[in-house]
């Protein structure tokens, strides 16, 4: 039987304690995702640098599911790091991120093509509705924090977005983030 728990978590870091898994991602394991192939390449061969790390706290037996990601800050060339983006596999689940530390951008894209943004910064609880893709672009100097909480059977469907990327990306222009259309976008 489950039973009752009071799970830390600490924003500042992103640990969850006691938490049930983790994972890590590097640069290196998010080939395809960034357009400026030369400087992916030139920091993969530099260090690798760690990019992300998702910290959970499920259990299969149970509907709910959260946990934290925590992401490096950083950028490919103009684009900020972010994470792969993904629909979810249960086309009814939506999620929330609700920041921690840091500040960021969510970029969201339905099913038919829409798109929309959500600031991402402590205070803010953004609302994922069903069958939205997204994907979490740290903009700042420092990390992102934020505690995600969804279907623990929701599933990640990560082939659209990595295939045909998304439509907008997330670019520092004269020192800010700015939103702009994706020239690579395959529709
Ligand atoms: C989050 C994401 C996490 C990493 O837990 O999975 O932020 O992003 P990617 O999975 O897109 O690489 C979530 O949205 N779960 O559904
Ligand atoms: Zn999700």
């Amino acid at each position: 039987m489950l039973l009752p728990a009071g799970v830390r978590i600490d924003g500042d870091s992103g640990s969850v304690t006691p938490s049930t898994g983790s994972y890590a991602k590097r640069l290196g394991d998010l080939a395809g995702l960034y357009r400026d192939k030369a400087a992916f390449e030139a920091l993969v061969a530099n260090g690798d640098p760690l990019a992300y790390e998702v910290i959970d706290y499920r259990w299969k037996d149970s509907d709910l599911a959260f946990g934290t990601t925590v992401m490096a800050p950083g950028k490919v060339g103009d684009e900020y790091f972010m994470t792969r983006g993904h629909f979810h596999e249960r086309r009814e689940c939506g999620e929330t991120y609700y920041t921690q530390s840091g500040e960021g951008i969510l970029l969201l894209q339905s099913r038919d093509g829409e798109t929309r943004t959500v600031e991402m910064k402590p205070g803010i609880c953004a609302f994922i509705p069903p069958d939205w893709a997204h994907r979490s672009i740290n903009t700042g100097t420092n990390k992102l924090v934020f505690v995600w909480h969804c279907a623990t059977d929701a599933g990640h469907e990560y082939g659209e977005i990595l295939e045909k990327g998304m439509r907008k990306l997330v670019v520092e222009r004269d020192g800010r983030p700015e939103v702009i259309d994706n020239p690579n976008f395959m529709r």
